[in-house]
């Protein structure tokens, strides 16, 4: 039996063979895990559970079949879906976890979380972090009209956009260092939770990374965004394995 971890899908309107990527994934082989965990960036937007999106139905359509299959469904919000609410959790039938938190994996715990925590160097982003996380804003922004609500994320997406190619032209590869986690942070982020494995998305640079935190050897799971084809982590109790689903 095989526990299945995904990240970063990015579920968009201008992609739709990734949207139907993924629905095959959940029909052919969601169904039969032993459980699914979703930590962030499922959709490329999310601007309260209120908004129509045929795309979003399917998906908690075909959620809610997994679990009715009796596999447990997990989400970790991510920094695009940071909306996703309780409404949106009981149609597609998934529980929402904490940022970070740490489950059981066949015995083992194991750090989960969406790694923008971990990109400490990107001081611009983590400051629109910790004011989007203000639940005071978000249930302002959240109580206006649909058509208020998506001018103004078209705004956010517009600025972001400009301020990452401006970071571009500035800077190559001081650019992949800020878009990176931070060392010292993951560094402390095993020590805080006492835990020698971590599995993350949110940097789109898929790897198993072996390293050593004091004396112990820790390791570091990044699964794949899912742009082009499909990225997903499956692990038994025997071992895991980070794999590419072609479309
Ligand atoms: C998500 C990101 C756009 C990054 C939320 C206040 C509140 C606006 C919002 C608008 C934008 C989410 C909700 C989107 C992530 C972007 C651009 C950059 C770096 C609040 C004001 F209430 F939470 F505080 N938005 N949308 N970005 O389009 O999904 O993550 S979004
Ligand atoms: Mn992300």
């Amino acid at each position: 039996m095989t526990t299945l971890f995904i990240s970063d899908l990015h579920l968009d309107p201008s992609r739709p063979a990734i949207t139907e990527l993924f629905l095959a994934f959940l029909r052919d082989e969601a169904m039969q895990a032993d459980a699914l965990y979703i930590l962030g960036d499922l959709f490329e937007a999310w601007i309260g559970d209120d908004t129509p999106s045929a795309a979003a139905d399917a998906v908690a359509d075909a959620l809610h079949a997994v679990a009715e299959a009796g596999v447990p469904v997990y989400f970790i919000r991510g920094n695009r879906d940071f909306l996703v609410g309780n409404d949106y959790a009981r149609r597609a039938g998934f529980r929402i976890l904490p940022d970070p938190s740490v489950i059981d994996l066949y015995g083992r715990p194991v750090l989960l979380q969406h790694g923008d925590l971990l990109c400490t160097d990107d001081v611009a982003y983590q400051q629109f972090r910790a004011q989007t996380r203000d639940p005071v804003f978000q249930a302002q922004f959240l109580s206006q009209p649909l058509a208020a609500r998506i001018a103004f994320a078209q705004k956010a997406r517009d600025a972001s956009q400009a301020r990452q190619s401006e970071m571009k032209q500035d800077d190559r590869a001081s650019f992949e260092t800020v878009t990176d986690v931070a060392p010292a942070e993951v560094e402390a982020t095993f020590a805080r939770h006492g835990v020698d494995t971590m599995i993350h998305g949110h940097t789109h640079r898929p790897a198993i990374h072996a390293l050593q935190v004091g004396d112990r050897p820790c390791t570091r799971i990044v699964l794949g965004d899912w742009y082009e084809q499909g990225s997903v982590l499956r692990v038994t109790a025997q071992g895991w394995s980070l794999d590419t689903l072609a479309r």
